[in-house]
């Protein structure tokens, strides 16, 4: 028999910029359109960034994310899932006023501060379209990317005991799997933990099989039954590492905000050609794909009755 298994489709994010893809939603308009899309082609789980419509780039202004979150809300009951990563440029503060505007069923939770490299980026491209895509990427080579225990407890606090969201663990090594480890032994997270192995972000575990299965291995004997997985794998591996991610067990995250292509080495021409690629595996194996209802009971999510939608 096969399982149910959570597609999530991170839309635009704040690695990517509007020279690399004409595709890349960036305006308000393009992020609802594209979200809706994502969720008819199968994504259960919708997860969002903001972009200033102006010029696109990543913005966490809850005014931005005013701009759609009530269009995708009226076309689709796809689990709204807003990001607490931001950008890394941000402060933290920036990064979380969206999320405790809104309080969403899901947010993101990044488990520790690392390096967040994306100015390998640049050398790919010339002609940029903003003056601010080549600045954000060459800064990313000075700044960290903050997430300290008091920011991860704050974030548990604020959003989760009081907000009523439930995490994405986004966990880009083995360490970070090792500090949710210790917060499910302090009793601050709530079980059953919905753990992402992020694979592929420069700072953090690269982007192969092997380092999957040690993530899975590491999650299985510090976290026990007490969790179920995602994997993104950012860049040209992002199909290959989530079809993994389902052999081994787990769900799957897919969407421009990781990677801009699609086998065989294309340009994804949208968010849900992605989705429809994976369902489709995902399919092919004998599995399902779970509806947004059914994720929500699988995660144990408050529902999006209790969402301030109108924030
Ligand atoms: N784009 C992912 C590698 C967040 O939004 O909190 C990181 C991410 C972080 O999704
Ligand atoms: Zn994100």
């Amino acid at each position: 028999m096969g399982r149910k298994i959570i597609i999530t489709c991170a839309v635009t994010g704040s690695i990517y910029t509007p020279t690399m893809s004409p595709h890349l939603p960036v305006t308000p308009a393009q992020i609802a359109s594209s979200s809706i899309d994502a969720a008819q082609a199968g994504a259960a789980i919708i997860h969002l960034h903001a972009r200033a419509p102006e010029d696109g780039r990543p913005s966490a202004d809850p005014a931005h994310f005013r701009e759609f979150i009530p269009v995708i809300d009226q076309a689709s009951d796809a689990v709204l899932n807003i990001s607490t990563g931001g950008s890394s440029l941000m402060r933290l503060d920036e990064r979380l006023a969206p999320a405790r505007a809104m309080l969403p069923e899901m947010c993101s939770l990044n488990m520790g501060s690392m390096n967040f490299g994306i100015f390998t980026l640049k050398r790919k491209y010339e002609n940029w379209q903003h003056d601010w895509e080549p600045a954000l990427l060459e800064a990313t080579r000075h700044t960290l990317f903050t997430n300290t225990y008091e920011d991860i407890e704050n974030i548990l606090a604020d959003l989760g005991d009081h907000g009523g969201a439930r995490f994405e663990f986004e966990c880009y090594d083995m360490s970070h799997i090792e500090t949710l480890a210790y917060y499910l032994r302090q009793g601050k997270v709530k079980t059953p933990l919905y753990v992402q192995f992020v694979l592929g972000v420069m700072g953090g575990i690269g982007a192969s099989a092997e380092n999957l299965m040690a993530m899975k291995a590491s999650a299985d004997r510090l976290l026990g039954d007490n969790y179920q997985f995602s994997v993104l794998a950012a860049g040209r591996h992002q199909i290959e590492l989530a079809t993994l991610g389902v052999i081994l067990g787990g769900n799957v995250r897919v969407g421009l905000e990781d990677s801009l292509t699609i086998p065989p080495g294309k340009l994804a021409t949208s968010n849900a050609e992605q989705v429809r690629k994976i369902r489709t595996i995902i399919e092919e194996m004998g599995h399902n794909i779970a509806t947004p209802e059914e994720a929500r009971q699988m995660l144990c999510l408050k529902g999006r009755g209790a969402v301030n939608m109108a924030f």
